[in-house]
């Protein structure tokens, strides 16, 4: 049986900065479990398996069943809400108890040892296949991912498979070719033959097929298949590493401006194209030449198929002018730069690029900032030299991307959301205050929080890797991912001040102590734009302009580290918390530092009183952070337009249901658009009551909170959990992503603040 591991490892080469914290891997066990455990597992698959079209998400069931199995308080099945069982006065004071203390309760079975709740991070398809070709073609596949793996891994294909045949660039999205033509591809490579699946294979070729061909794939994934062997590096456009022996200074365009995941995916990819890398051309990559195309193989025209893109792919199309740059790349560059004395620049740019992918995996622990750029380099460090340490390094980290559920095992679009999920569970569970119930959450989140904390910059030479200072910050998930966020940091250090005002019996002896505090605001305080917003792990460093060149039809959004509200606004919230307990500490600087930031906020908002939100389902998302934001700085819905606006925007989406319920096609389009057939979600729900809440929707009309309490009220599992409903996280407007405890931390802060501040305050 599959077990989940936490803040362990032992592998060969496997490299912390304190001792593994944080880490969630699982490995496969065959003796554990009774043959009921077993049992039970299976029915969660098959029932996965057989509503697979009408219920894409996966409820994280395999977690959930190990950790009432250890912990046997958890309360045992995963019943729907009996309605009978229901409490009977929803709304009232009792009502509200009985529901958070259940959900407070199983959520504390949730929580690890060393106070984190290891969550699925997944929801994008398109990330499994760069680790299986990236495996396949380093010789590594059947060592790292051994058989039970790869059933895992078939399974989770062929669960997301559509029912036209293909895969979307996520579980919920509609076919497209990237999507499809590597799913195929990836299983073939994890064994199936053509034919196998009972049909789904030849359907899924058939997509392809009548799509026009592999030739049709976007770029990143023309990129992969020229890897793997069966599409030509003549057929992709040139990726210089050149690029890097650039000046920076005064330079927009220099690789070093990029945002960084844009700039952690591009360099390892410069790489692979100068050197034209290919992998073992097998049996298997000549039978895939033939299985992928209309025509022969070597009659295909890469010359043309280099602007070829499926229409259910374009989400963002080149513009004119940066075809206009390929084609001169591509006719005049690429040929003059392989020539003698040019060919000696090659040579030095791809010391310099293999220089920084060195730093980019040492400065990780040979995690990388994502798990695009992780895989890349990993095969960059192979080609290298295969027998080299870091490429065992890098096998040691592999683990730590793949998360297994009773949809089957899938690739995470990070190594995890820890430190961000413990950051909002310790809100939600003092907004709750219910003492009683907070055990020991608490005490192990807090030293998690201090554990996860960033100690030391990435070296000491910054500018030379174009990074930008990260002593004081708090990461999106790890210590030893290193990369600290702007939002992270601000919710990690609101988290940890809310905390060190708390009695020690409940949080614990250990403080964070104030030095480590104020490097925790120089952090913030650096990260400031001189228009006062804040971007997502660095300073802005180029202009909008620098979207035109993006390359990557999937995404938009992706050239520059943007400005959000979300990271504006939990920088204004946590410099705010940290002013009110240390007041004496950069002061002045703080002040002017959130009066930039409100206007920053303010000038951004929409003409219908919403805020767009970037790395949540969408406008309710973002509305909340806007919202949130003006509060904590001392404004009030009386005194303030964009608040009155904001919440007027809010009311007006509330469901006849009583809850909300925003589609993931709002980020897409940029509308606000309803889940089909006007469902309600509890997250967006949440967000939204939190969002009223803190604008003194109590006092002016608190029944729209009332309707909205009910639904979350109503919607609890018998053993407390709540359910998973459609994915709520996003990235580069057009790929969600899954944010798995979501669904505890949120309505049980929504309901804490509804209770606090609704039924218990009793002012209206
Ligand atoms: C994340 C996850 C966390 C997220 C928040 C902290 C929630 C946000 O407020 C700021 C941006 C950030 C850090 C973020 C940026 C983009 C990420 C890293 C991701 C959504 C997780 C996965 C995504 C990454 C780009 C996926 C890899 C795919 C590529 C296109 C490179």
């Amino acid at each position: 049986m599959w077990k989940l591991k936490v803040s362990q490892g032992n592998e060969h080469g496997l490299k912390s900065t304190n001792s593994n914290i944080g880490r969630q891997y699982w490995e496969f066990d065959p003796e554990l479990g009774t043959l009921q455990d077993r049992a039970r597992i299976e029915l969660a698959r098959s029932h996965f398996t057989e509503n697979r079209f009408r219920t894409k998400q996966s409820s994280d069931l395999l977690m959930r069943f190990q950790f009432a199995r250890e912990n046997s308080s958890a309360g045992d099945e995963m019943k729907p809400p009996a309605a009978a069982a229901k409490v009977k006065a929803s709304g009232t004071e009792e009502s509200v108890k009985v529901t958070l203390r259940k959900a407070l309760r199983f959520f504390s079975t949730l929580q690890t040892e060393d106070g984190f709740w290891p969550a699925d991070y997944g929801g994008p398809l398109f990330l499994l296949p760069g680790l299986v070709i990236g495996l396949f073609v380093t010789g590594a596949l059947d060592k790292i991912l051994p058989s039970q793996h790869r059933q895992e891994l078939r399974r989770y294909l062929y669960n997301h498979q559509n029912e036209d045949g293909g895969w979307g660039i996520h579980i919920e999205g509609e076919s497209t070719m990237f999507g499809t033509a590597l799913s195929y591809v990836t299983l073939r490579l994890l064994g199936e033959a053509k034919d196998d699946g009972d049909g789904a294979m030849e359907k899924a070729r058939n997509w392809i097929l009548h799509h026009g061909g592999a030739t049709f794939i976007p770029s990143w994934g023309k990129m992969w298949l020229s890897v793997l062997g069966i599409y030509e590096w003549g057929g992709n456009n040139p990726l210089l590493p050149e690029l890097w022996l650039l000046p920076y200074c005064l330079n927009p365009m220099h690789p070093g401006r990029l945002w960084c995941h844009s700039r952690m995916v591009y360099l390892p990819m410069s790489f692979l194209y100068a050197n034209k890398f290919v992998g073992p051309i097998t049996s298997l990559v000549l039978s895939l030449r033939r299985e992928l195309y209309l025509i022969p193989y070597h009659l295909v025209d890469w010359n043309e198929a280099r602007y070829l893109c499926a229409k259910e792919d374009l989400y963002y199309p080149h513009p004119i002018i940066q075809d206009v740059l390929w084609e001169c790349l591509e006719k005049v560059v690429e040929p003059a730069l392989k020539k003698w004395p040019f060919s000696k620049l090659r040579k030095k740019a791809l010391d310099v690029v293999m220089q920084h992918i060195h730093y980019e995996d040492k400065s990780t622990n040979y995690l990388c900032i994502g798990p695009v750029s992780k895989v890349l380099n990993m095969v960059c460090c192979w080609v290298e030299d295969p027998n080299s340490e870091s490429y065992k390094c890098h096998l040691s980290r592999v683990k730590d991307y793949l998360w297994v559920a009773e949809d089957g095992m899938k690739m995470q679009g990070y190594n995890g959301s820890q430190l961000w999920d413990v950051a909002f569970s310790v809100q939600a569970i003092l907004a709750t205050d219910l003492v009683d119930e907070y055990g020991s959450m608490l005490k192990k989140a807090h030293s998690f929080i201090r554990n996860t904390q960033v100690k030391e910059n990435s070296g000491k030479s910054l500018s030379l890797w174009y990074r930008h200072i990260s002593k004081g910050g708090w990461p999106f998930s790890t210590a030893d991912n290193g990369w600290i966020v702007s939002d992270c940091t601000a919710e990690g250090l609101k988290a940890a001040l809310m905390l060190s005002t708390m009695p020690c019996d409940i949080v614990g002896e250990e403080i964070i102590v104030p030095d480590r505090l104020h490097e925790a605001v120089n952090v913030i305080l650096s990260l400031q734009n001189k228009n006062g917003g804040f971007a997502s792990y660095e300073l802005t460093r180029s202009y909008a302009w620098l979207e035109m060149f993006n390359p990557a039809e999937l995404f938009s959004d992706i050239m520059i580290d943007y400005q959000y509200v979300e990271c504006t606004s939990a920088a204004i919230q946590g410099l705010k918390a940290f002013q009110k307990l240390h007041p004496s500490y950069k002061n002045k600087e703080i002040e002017a530092c959130i009066s930039k930031a409100i206007n920053f906020i303010r000038s951004i908002q929409r003409p219908d009183g919403s805020w767009y939100g970037s790395w949540g389902v969408c406008f309710v998302y973002g509305t909340w952070f806007g919202i949130k934001g003006l509060v904590a700085s001392g404004r009030s819905y009386h005194g303030c337009d964009s608040i009155r606006r904001a919440c007027d925007f809010l009311l007006s989406k509330q469901l006849q249901s009583g809850g909300w319920g925003e589609s993931y096609l709002s980020s897409q389009n940029k509308v606000y658009t309803n889940l089909e057939g006007n469902k309600s979600h509890l997250v967006t729900t949440a967000w939204a009551i939190l969002a009223l809440i803190e604008s003194g929707q109590a006092d002016r009309d608190p029944m729209p909170l009332h309707r909205a309490a009910k639904v979350l009220l109503d919607s609890q599992l018998e053993n407390g959990d709540f359910p998973q409903q459609e994915i709520i996280g996003v990235f580069n407007k057009n790929c969600i992503i899954s944010y798995s405890s979501y669904r505890n931390i949120f309505p049980i802060w929504a309901l804490g603040e509804y209770l606090n501040r609704v039924v218990l305050a009793k002012s209206w």
